[in-house]
């Protein structure tokens, strides 16, 4: 099935090593993080996207994780407010590029943030994590966008990562993949659940894309319960991004 047509990727910038992060993994290699997010474009390439590549833009170090800047939607898109300071400015070219494919886009407005990466679209249900990023104003926000776009959307608490998306993905066909983190949500049980063990914490955070799932290299179990569910999977190393509280889903915007 083919659900999305276009990706938008941004180059991460060199002033990337000085990124936002509680990883404690050390700095990214900028040369080897190139190297990663070209093979992560061609991936999304070999998906069937028409991907847009952005320059890199050194104003702002976590630019290349511009899954965060936008929220996009079949009927609508919706320009986020970052809830890190430093990340701010990041929405302003993205609100013009997406304004060349979207006649609509909303903007989530301060007091409220929000981050995208905290937004799991399961169909036509947004769940919106409460994060250190994003805000009860901001979930406030764009519930009321999403209904009036006729989606339904409910708040979830993150207690632990950085992002809602950190720890669940939804991979179409009912199935979410989850780690420990989400595991005990009541809401979550109604799907299918594809578990990822503790030693695999990481590889909850993959992106189902027309049928296919990217996953991250070196997580074998996981890699292993969702091909045993029915999906063909493509392994990307994010080791780099990984350094950065980074990872799959926060490297494009798909739509
Ligand atoms: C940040 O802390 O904002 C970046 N270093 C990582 C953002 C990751 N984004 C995502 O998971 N959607």
């Amino acid at each position: 099935m083919k659900k999305y047509s276009h990706a938008i990727v941004r180059i991460p910038c060199r002033e990337m090593i000085h990124g936002l992060t509680t990883a404690n993994l050390g700095k990214p290699d900028y040369d080897k993080a190139l190297v990663q997010h070209q093979a992560y474009s061609d991936a999304l390439k070999r998906c069937g996207l028409e991907v847009l590549v952005l320059n890199p833009d050194n104003r702002y170090p976590d630019s290349t994780f511009v899954e965060d800047t936008a929220l996009l939607t079949t009927r609508g898109a919706i320009i986020t407010n970052p809830g890190a300071p430093s990340r701010k400015g990041e929405i302003d070219e993205m609100q013009t590029v997406l304004g060349q494919y979207f006649k609509d886009v909303k903007k989530i407005q301060a007091p409220g943030t929000l981050d995208a990466g905290d937004v799991l679209m399961a169909e036509s249900h947004f769940y919106i994590g409460l994060s250190s990023r994003t805000n009860f104003e901001g979930a406030k926000q764009l519930i009321q966008i999403l209904t009036q776009l006729g989606f339904s959307a409910s708040t979830i608490p993150v207690h632990e990562g950085l992002h809602l998306k950190s720890g669940v993905a939804y991979l179409n066909h009912h199935y979410l993949v989850i780690n420990s983190d989400f595991l005990a949500e009541p809401r979550f049980q109604q799907y299918s659940l594809i578990k990822v063990i503790n030693q695999e914490n990481y590889a909850a955070n993959c992106l189902w894309i027309n049928d296919y799932v990217l996953v991250v290299s070196g997580f074998p179990k996981t890699k292993e319960a969702i091909e045993k569910a029915g999906f063909e999977t493509v392994e990307l190393d994010v080791s780099e991004f990984r350094k950065l509280d980074g990872g799959l889903s926060c490297l494009s915007l798909r739509f």
